[in-house]
């Protein structure tokens, strides 16, 4: 078990995913608090942000005949049509307010490929091109993540499974964490996916 992470990952803490944003994650709200608090003890904090250009391919609108929710191909890969959301240099995307942006070290933008989404914060959904998040763990030394952040069933789950097949120690606390739930039940899914890859997942 992790007593302390060698790093705190902060999953896409912005502005569109708390309640009233373009695709707001149901007590989105409710982790700011809990992730402030973390940050106090960190060693290392990394954040995260799904960093779109204007018109992103995971964008219902970019699609005409395509309604919010639906599942497409993009690039060859599954895909769910999202609402525009996290615009790079929109309000939309900026880190939630109240977080304690002092105690961040480093930021790691994905998503920015027009044609491919990234919901792990270390590949996109291709796992073809790193976001530059495993250079910079291994660079401060890091071999064991707490991961928090939004959304349980999409960017948390991912960077967890890929954060566990390279090899991390990860810890989640649920605490941190709030899921989409376009299907009920996709949170509690997730989190039995996380502990299947060995994820030491906390109430
Ligand atoms: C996310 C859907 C689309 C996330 C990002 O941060 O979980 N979900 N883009
Ligand atoms: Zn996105």
């Amino acid at each position: 078990m992790i007593v302390t992470a060698d790093a705190l990952l902060l999953v896409d803490l912005q502005q569109d995913f708390m309640p009233g944003g373009a695709l707001a994650v149901p007590g989105g709200d409710q982790v700011v608090p809990v992730a402030n608090a973390k940050m106090k003890a960190a060693k290392h904090v990394v954040a995260t942000r799904d960093w779109h250009p204007p018109g992103h391919g995971s964008f219902a609108s970019a699609h005409p005949g395509l309604s919010i929710g639906d599942t497409f191909q993009l690039s060859g890969l599954d895909q769910v049509a999202w609402p525009d959301h996290c615009v790079q240099g929109t309000a939309g995307a900026e880190f939630c307010a109240g977080l304690d942006r002092s105690r961040i070290d480093k930021i790691v933008d994905k998503g920015t490929d027009p044609k491919v989404d990234s919901y792990s914060a270390f590949f996109d959904n291709g796992g073809q091109n790193p976001t530059g998040l495993d250079a910079h763990l291994k660079a401060i030394g890091a071999r064991s993540l707490e991961v928090i952040g939004l959304a349980t069933d999409y960017c948390v789950l991912f960077t967890v499974l890929d954060a566990r097949r390279l090899g991390y120690a990860v810890r989640v606390d649920l605490a941190g964490c709030r899921g989409v739930e376009l299907n009920p039940g996709d949170a509690e899914r997730a989190v039995e996916q996380m502990r299947r890859a060995a994820a030491t997942v906390v109430q």
